[in-house]
This record gives C-alpha cells, sequence and structure tokens, in this order.
C-alpha cells in the first residue's frame, strides 16, 4: 500500500525527549541531538527517520479529534517516560481540521490513510509501525493511554502475544458508554464472537491493545470499517494466540464520535456470521473430501 508520510521534523533526526517542565512541545532545537536515551523523566521518541529503532509503536487513528488529541498525547508522553523504551506515536490521520498539525507539533509521525475507514487507517498505521510492540487506541480520550504500561508489562510478564485492555471487566464511568451499549450491544457482540470462534474474550470491541509484530502478521487484519475490531480477535482465536485482558477505566469522549451504532453493530454482525460461515463451508468441504 503505498503511502503519504508527512513530517516537518529534519530527516535522520528524532524527535526531543519532553520533559516535565517542556510536557506540550518537544524542543526543536534539541532535535539533531539523537536518541539521548532516557534521564529522569525524559523519554525517546522516535521520529521517521532515527539512529534508534523505536521498541513500541503507538498508533492511532484520527478523524478530526482536534479537541483532545493533545490531552491524548500527553497521556501516552506519561505511559512512554514510564515505560523508558524508544518509541514512536503514529497517527493514521484523515482529519480536516487541525489534528494532524498538533500532533505533529508533537513529535508524533503523520500518515494520511487512502481509504477512509477506522480499519484502513489501522492498516495504513500498522504499515508504518516499526515496532517489535504496537500499541492501539483512540484519540478521543475514552482510553486512557497512562494504562499503557499495565498492559505492556502484563505481555512482557506473561510472554502474550496480545493483551487487551478490558472495559467490561474494569471501570465505566458515567457518560462513557451509552447504556444500549454497555448493558445490551457489547456484552452481546462479546458473546456472539466467543460462541462462533470459541473464545473467551471480555470485552471484543474494546480499542485498547498492544500486541508483538508476530501477532499482527498472524491475525492477518483486511477490513477497512469498524468490524476491524472484531476481525483482529476472530484472527487471534483462529491463530490460537495467547492473549491477557486486563481492566482499564473508560472515560467519557471529548469530541464527536464516529461510530453509528446500529449501522456499526450490525458490520460487525455482518462480519462474524460471515467468517463463521466460511469457516463452516470450508469444514463442510473437508468433510466431503474425506467422506
Ligand atoms: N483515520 C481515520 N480515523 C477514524 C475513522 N473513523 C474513526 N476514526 C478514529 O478511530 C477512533 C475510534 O473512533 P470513535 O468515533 O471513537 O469510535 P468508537 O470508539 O467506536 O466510538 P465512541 O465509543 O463513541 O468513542 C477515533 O480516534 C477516531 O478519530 C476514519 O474513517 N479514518
Ligand atoms: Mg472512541
Amino acid at each position: 500500500m503505498s503511502k503519504q508520510q508527512t513530517t516537518d521534523r529534519p530527516s535522520g533526526t528524532d524527535a526531543a525527549t519532553p520533559t516535565s517542565e517542556t510536557p506540550t512541545i518537544p524542543d526543536r532545537s534539541d532535535a539533531s541531538a539523537g536518541v539521548s536515551g532516557s534521564e529522569g523523566d525524559q523519554f525517546t521518541l522516535c521520529g521517521p527517520v532515527s539512529a534508534v529503532d523505536p521498541t513500541v509503536s503507538v498508533v492511532i487513528p484520527t478523524l478530526n479529534e482536534e479537541e483532545a488529541i493533545e490531552a491524548v498525547l500527553q497521556a501516552v508522553f506519561t505511559a512512554l517516560r514510564e515505560l523508558d523504551i524508544p518509541s514512536e506515536i503514529i497517527l493514521a490521520d484523515s482529519s480536516t481540521d487541525r489534528t494532524p498539525d498538533i500532533a505533529r507539533d508533537h513529535g508524533a509521525i503523520v500518515t494520511e490513510p487512502e481509504r477512509k475507514g477506522y480499519g484502513a487507517a489501522y492498516l495504513d498505521g500498522f504499515d508504518t509501525a516499526r515496532g517489535d510492540i504496537i500499541a492501539m487506541g483512540d484519540a478521543d480520550t475514552t482510553y486512557d493511554f497512562t494504562e499503557l504500561p499495565k498492559l505492556i508489562r502484563t505481555m512482557q510478564e506473561t510472554d502474550a502475544d496480545m493483551v487487551i485492555g478490558s472495559r467490561l471487566d474494569g471501570e465505566i464511568l458515567p457518560g462513557a458508554m451509552p447504556p444500549l451499549h454497555q448493558y445490551v450491544g457489547n456484552p452481546m457482540l462479546t458473546r456472539m464472537l466467543n460462541t462462533l470462534f470459541d473464545a473467551e474474550f471480555s470485552d471484543t470491541h474494546s480499542g485498547f491493545r498492544v500486541f508483538t509484530r508476530e501477532a499482527l502478521d498472524a491475525m492477518d487484519p483486511q477490513t477497512t470499517g469498524m468490524e476491524f475490531a472484531s476481525e483482529m480477535l476472530i484472527g487471534a482465536a483462529r491463530e490460537d494466540l495467547s492473549v491477557e485482558e486486563v481492566p482499564i477505566t473508560y472515560h467519557p469522549r471529548v469530541g464527536n464520535a464516529k461510530l453509528e451504532s446500529f449501522r456499526d453493530g450490525w458490520r460487525h454482525i455482518r462480519y462474524m456470521i460471515e467468517e463463521w460461515g466460511s469457516n463452516v463451508g470450508a469444514v463442510r468441504v473437508l468433510a466431503g473430501l474425506f467422506a
């Protein structure tokens, strides 16, 4: 897939290392210093061309999230300071507002997906990601990126292929999720996926996940819409990947939702039925061959 990667940083350099005194905008005068390692509360944020390859790639899809992106990036910075691992932040952006400008000013790499949709954005961002560990989450403040170290440490400690932040096993703050989603849609779609694909996930629509590069290659997601979230987990179940879940707190959204409950819910259901049907069809063909 060809893509346009945009950055206003000089090539051959790394982003600067923000400190608590200068938390919002990395100091460009420091941009030629290369990766300086982590001292105190500094961290290494790799630019598109960097002396040190990032180990962690934080991939965030954005569609007009100018009201939220700054807070989201600050939370990512807090997580990266705690993790103390060379990292990159990639925005797969389709915005027409100031989202990409704000992100670039904060040292993120911004790509412009050719296709529309949540899944298409992630596919584009994953294509750019260089890390062995990939993290994904929304740009709307619903997921708290300061919880990212908990997910990554769980992955390292348990040797899991993927760790999911579970809202349904964690805490959903007032106003964060419509009751229809919290008590009907998400539990029902989670149960449906578990039943059809013999899995035991607690929250299949959580978009806050970390996984290894190998796990991503094995899951091999392809869909472009919101059903991408289900497709990844169906792939994880199919490939028998080891998946851990950790409880997380889900917060109210800043900015307008892009999700359309019934249209996107239906896309998940249709995708699950089609996938299940094609597996059943394949089993029938195989059974027929050996009958
Ligand atoms: N690049 C790109 N990003 C998208 C697109 N659709 C959604 N996003 C982003 O994907 C993330 C998830 O979208 P949301 O609108 O938050 O969907 P959701 O999390 O299912 O719904 P809420 O619970 O209301 O937040 C957000 O960061 C969006 O900005 C798209 O077509 N292109
Ligand atoms: Mg969201």
